[in-house]
């Protein structure tokens, strides 16, 4: 049985119903992610290029010259693009992504950007293990994680995944991570429930996947996407709703949801700068440095081992 399968079969026989985040992204997936992040109301994606744009000299400056590059969860690369051109001297970028055809078509496009990098995509889930291609002696390792990404990870989960990219970040390195900030819960509501239905769309996708590869039968029309704000845990929760009382098979499996049962997609923890910087203590590493846009919406942190 795929990792999929197995995951969504667990999930959905947990209760609340629960299915990983990493799912969402298929090919379709992907480009609905892309969609999104060009949205007016998804804020992190432009406040957080507004901060690479803004102070990426000082932002190589903290990382410094002669640094190697790993980017889990690399995407379509125009993140990527700004801090490798505010950047001195970065020997080896390597994106690391489970989008094959993603992953080498933003590698291609690097290397003739950049013909004097070195550019070696890794295939592979940066929530497990990777190997990182043999580096050359002395080098330093700069880890970018940007858009949120640790958000979209419990505190704990968020923990041990810092923890394990500060070990790949090696004594002289770092993490440069972006967070999304605590913020007026209806921008937060904006931002997940944009009226053009392209998160709904990008939500409603998993169970989309999961007829097309798993041969479910999710009857998707039968579910609605529904996002919230919940400030006690400090997190985006998105949901899908059944609308009705329906089962469904997965994998061989029947399973049940009551009208109006929740199927829980998507953690996305907001945080302040304090609770960040403890969250990575707890991880092993020191917050040395952080940029924020000008609108106090979201954060890139210079992580460093302690
Ligand atoms: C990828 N991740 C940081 C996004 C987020 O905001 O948590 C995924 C997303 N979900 C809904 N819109 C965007």
């Amino acid at each position: 049985m795929s990792d999929f399968a197995t995951d969504l079969a667990h999930g959905l026989r947990r209760r609340p119903k629960r299915v990983p985040s990493k799912y969402f992204y298929d090919a379709r997936g992907a480009l609905l992610f892309e969609q999104i992040c060009r949205l007016a109301a998804y804020y992190p994606t432009h406040a957080e290029l507004e901060i690479l744009r803004r102070h990426g000299a000082e932002i190589a400056r903290a990382i410094g010259p002669d640094v190697d590059v790993v980017e889990p969860g690399s995407g379509a690369g125009l993140k990527t693009r700004l801090l490798l051109s505010a950047l001195e001297r970065v020997g080896l970028y390597v994106p690391v992504d489970v989008s094959r055809e993603q992953l080498h078509a933003t590698a291609e496009a690097l290397r003739r950007e950049y013909p004097a990098l070195a550019v070696q995509p890794v295939c592979a889930d940066f929530t497990g293990d990777f190997e990182v291609p043999e580096r050359h002696a002395g080098a330093r390792m700069a880890v970018f994680f940007p858009g949120s990404t640790i958000g979209n990870f419990e505190p704990v989960e968020a923990a041990v995944l810092l923890s394990r990219l500060a070990r790949l970040s090696g004594p002289g390195g770092g993490l440069l991570v972006g967070i999304d900030l605590k913020k007026d819960p209806a921008l937060l509501h904006r931002a997940y429930n944009d009226e053009s239905g392209v998160t709904a769309a990008f939500n409603l996708n998993l169970l989309v996947r999961a007829n097309v590869e798993l041969g479910a039968d999710f009857a998707v029309g039968r579910f609605r996407h529904y996002a919230f704000y919940d400030p006690g845990e400090g997190r985006v929760e998105m949901t899908l709703v059944s609308l009705e009382r329906q089962e469904v098979v997965v994998a061989g499996e029947r399973f049940a949801f009551e009208a109006g049962e929740p199927l829980t997609t998507e953690y996305s923890y907001k945080y302040e700068l304090g609770q960040f910087a403890e969250l990575a203590g707890a991880a092993g590493l020191v917050a040395t440095k952080a940029w924020v846009d000008g609108r106090g919406m979201f954060a890139v942190v210079w992580l460093v081992p302690r």
